[in-house]
C-alpha cells in the first residue's frame, strides 16, 4: 500500500498529526460524516484502504453489480441542489453509474482534500490520559483525534472459500469484492462461479451472456425475485425530482428504509384467490416489494411464510425447463425472504441455456481447486476463470481486522467475543468517543443503507455538537444501556424467521469456523430505532456517561 508523499511526511514526524476526528472508511458513511463534521468546523482526517471514494461501489465492480433499491431512494438526501442536479438513468442503478454519482458528491463538496487513500488502518488505541485515540496505519504513520468514527462497512471484509488448493489454480481468478479496474472479458472462455448469494446471482446473469461456457457451483440455493429494472424517461425524471420529499418520507415510514411498506393484513386472513392475486402483483412489480411490501406476517409466521414460499417455488419451476435443474434451484432448507433475497433479471432462464451447467455442491461437494479448474467428488471441471462470489466476514469482520483497544487496553474483538455488545449499535462500553456507523446491532445493518447512514451520521454529528456546546469531552454508554440494548436486539430478533436460518445476518460464514454465530443486525425497525436515538438526544444523552 502506498500513501501520498505529502501525507507520509505529515505523519512520519515523531509527533503524530492531530485532528478533532478520525474517520475510518470513505464509503457513503465516511463521506457524509466528513461533510457534516467539517460543517461543524472540526478538523477531520479520513483513512481509506481503497484508491478512491465509494466503499462498496468502489470495490464491487463486477459485471452485473447494481442497486436492489430504487436509485432515487438510495442517493443522499441532504442537498436539494445535489438531488436536482443528478439524473439517475435507471430505476436500479448499475455500479459504474453509482460510482460516477459518488464522485460527483466528492467533487461537489470537495471531500478528497481530507481523505488519505491507499491507507489501511492497522490499529486504533484509546489513550486514557490524553482522552484521545491514536491511529496507526499499516505503513506505521500515526495520527491522533478526540473522536474515532468507524465507517468500515458491514460487508467489506470479503472472504475467500476455505477450499484446498485455492492458490494452485493456474487460470484467472477473482473475488467479486476485489474486481479489477480493467475490463474483464468472458467471451470465448470457460468460467466457473462459486456462490449464489445476491452477488453470485448478479454476476451469473452477466457471465452467461458472453461466456463460451459457464459452470455455476451452488451450495445453498436462494429464493430470488425479479428486479424488473428499466430506464428512466424524461417525464419520469421530472416527476422523481418533484417528489423527493414524498420518496424520503416513505422510506422514513418503512421498516427498513425502502420505498415498500408492508401490507398490514396477514397472509392467512385472505382467501387463497386474493393471496395469489397479491403475490402475482408483487412478483410483477419492480424491486423489493415482494419482500418488504408483502403481508405483514410472512417474516414471522411459518404458515404465512409457507404461502409465499410455495408461490415463488412454483415460479422457479415454471421458468426452468428441466425439472431436475429446477428442483436444485428451489431452496428446501429455508422459506422465502428468510435469507437476503437476491434480485434477478432472467436469472432462472440462464439455466435453460446450452452453455450453462449447474453443479449442486450438496450432491457433489468441491474436493479441491486444481491447477486447471475445480474438482468435485464426481468430476473435474476445466476452467479458464474462477469467479469467487463467496461473501464476507459480515458486520464485525471489518472491525476485527483493525486492532481496536479501549480503556485498560481492552480489545474490541474480546469485548465482542460472545457477540456484539453495543448501545444503539453506535457506541461500546470501554471505548469512549468511538462511534460505530452502521455497526453491529444498528438498524443500518438491515436497511436501505444510505437512509440509515444519514440517520447515524446526523445523530453522531448532533452528539459531537452537544458535547462541544456543553464543554464535555468524553462519552461512553452506561453499562446498563449496553446490556439493555443488547437484550432488546435479541428479543426483537427472536420473532423473525430470519434468525431461524443460517446467513450472514446470523454471523454464519462456513469459511470462518472460528466466527461465533450470533445475530448481527437489528430488526426492531428503522422508525423505532430512530425514535430511540432521538429520545436519547432529547434527554441530554441520559443513557451515556458524559464528562
Ligand atoms: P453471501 O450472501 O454471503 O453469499 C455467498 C455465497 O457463496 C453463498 O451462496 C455461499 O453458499 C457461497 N459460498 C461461500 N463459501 C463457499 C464455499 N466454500 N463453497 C461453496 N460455496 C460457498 O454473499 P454475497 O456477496 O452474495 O451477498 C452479500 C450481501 O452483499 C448481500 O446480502 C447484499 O446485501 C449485498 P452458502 O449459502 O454458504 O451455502
Amino acid at each position: 500500500m502506498t500513501e501520498s508523499i505529502e501525507n507520509s511526511k505529515q505523519l512520519s514526524s515523531s509527533e503524530a498529526a492531530s485532528y478533532d476526528a478520525i474517520i475510518i472508511g470513505a464509503g457513503m458513511a465516511g463521506m457524509y460524516q466528513l461533510y457534516r463534521l467539517r460543517e461543524l468546523g472540526l478538523s477531520v482526517r479520513v483513512f481509506e484502504t481503497g484508491g478512491d471514494i465509494g466503499g462498496t461501489w468502489y470495490w464491487n465492480r463486477y459485471p452485473g453489480a447494481r442497486f436492489d433499491s430504487e436509485s432515487y431512494s438510495y442517493g443522499f438526501s441532504f442537498s436539494e441542489e445535489l438531488l436536482q442536479e443528478w439524473d439517475w438513468s435507471e430505476h436500479f442503478s448499475p455500479q459504474p453509474e453509482t460510482l460516477r454519482y459518488l464522485n460527483l458528491v466528492a467533487d461537489k463538496f470537495d471531500l478528497r482534500k481530507d481523505i488519505q487513500f491507499n491507507t489501511r488502518v492497522a490499529s486504533a488505541i484509546y489513550d486514557e490520559f490524553r482522552n484521545d485515540w491514536e491511529v496507526r496505519t499499516e505503513s506505521g504513520a500515526r495520527a491522533r483525534a478526540r473522536f474515532l468514527i468507524t465507517a468500515v462497512g458491514p460487508l467489506s471484509a470479503h472472504t475467500m472459500p476455505s477450499i484446498e488448493g485455492l492458490y494452485s489454480y493456474e487460470g484467472e481468478s477473482c473475488h467479486t469484492a476485489r474486481w479489477p479496474h480493467h475490463p474483464v472479458d468472458f467471451a470465448g472462455k470457460r468460467i466457473g462461479v462459486i456462490g449464489t448469494g445476491a452477488t453470485g446471482v448478479q454476476v451469473i446473469q452477466e457471465v452467461a451472456k458472453t461466456a463460451a461456457h459457464l459452470t455455476v457451483f451452488q451450495r445453498t440455493p436462494n429464493f430470488c425475485a425479479p428486479l424488473r429494472n428499466s430506464t428512466i424517461d424524461e417525464e419520469t425524471q421530472r416527476k422523481i425530482k418533484a417528489s423527493y420529499p414524498e420518496i424520503f418520507q416513505k422510506c422514513r415510514d418503512s421498516h427498513a428504509g425502502f420505498m415498500h411498506i408492508a401490507d398490514p393484513r396477514s397472509a392467512l386472513e385472505v382467501s387463497p384467490e386474493v393471496r395469489e392475486q397479491f403475490y402475482e402483483k408483487l412478483y410483477g412489480e419492480p424491486g423489493f416489494g415482494i419482500w418488504m411490501g408483502n403481508f405483514s406476517d410472512i417474516m414471522i409466521d411459518e404458515r404465512a411464510n409457507a404461502t409465499i414460499t410455495e408461490f415463488v417455488s412454483r415460479k422457479i419451476r415454471e421458468r426452468v425447463d428441466d425439472p431436475e435443474i429446477a428442483e436444485k434451484l428451489v431452496p428446501k432448507n429455508h422459506g422465502f425472504g428468510t435469507r437476503r433475497v437476491p434480485m434477478e433479471t432472467n436469472y432462472y432462464e440462464v439455466y435453460n441455456q446450452d452453455n450453462v451447467v449447474l453443479v449442486d455442491l450438496l450432491d457433489t461437494p468441491i474436493e479441491k481447486i486444481i491447477p486447471k479448474g475445480i474438482k468435485t467428488t464426481d468430476n473435474e471441471y476445466e476452467l479458464d476463470m474462477i469467479v469467487y462470489a463467496t461473501g464476507f466476514d459480515a458486520v464485525t469482520g471489518s472491525f476485527d481486522r483493525i486492532d481496536i483497544r479501549g480503556v485498560n487496553g481492552e480489545k474490541l474483538k474480546d469485548h465482542w467475543a460472545d457477540g456484539p455488545q453495543t448501545y444503539l449499535g453506535l457506541q461500546v462500553v470501554g471505548f469512549p468517543n468511538m462511534l460505530t456507523l452502521v455497526g453491529p446491532h444498528n438498524a443500518a445493518t438491515f436497511c436501505n443503507i444510505p437512509r440509515c447512514i444519514e440517520q447515524n451520521v446526523e445523530w453522531a454529528t448532533d452528539l459531537i455538537r452537544y458535547m462541544r456546546d456543553n464543554g464535555q469531552e468524553r462519552i461512553s454508554p452506561r453499562q446498563e444501556s449496553e446490556d439493555e440494548w443488547t437484550k432488546h436486539v435479541y428479543e426483537t430478533a427472536e420473532f423473525s424467521l430470519l434468525t431461524k436460518v443460517d446467513s450472514w445476518f446470523m454471523g454464519v460464514n462456513q469459511n470462518l469456523p472460528d466466527k461465533k454465530p450470533t445475530f448481527m443486525a437489528y430488526l426492531g425497525g428503522a422508525p423505532a430505532y430512530r425514535a430511540k436515538c432521538d429520545e436519547e438526544a432529547a434527554s441530554g444523552y441520559k443513557g451515556f456517561l458524559l464528562e
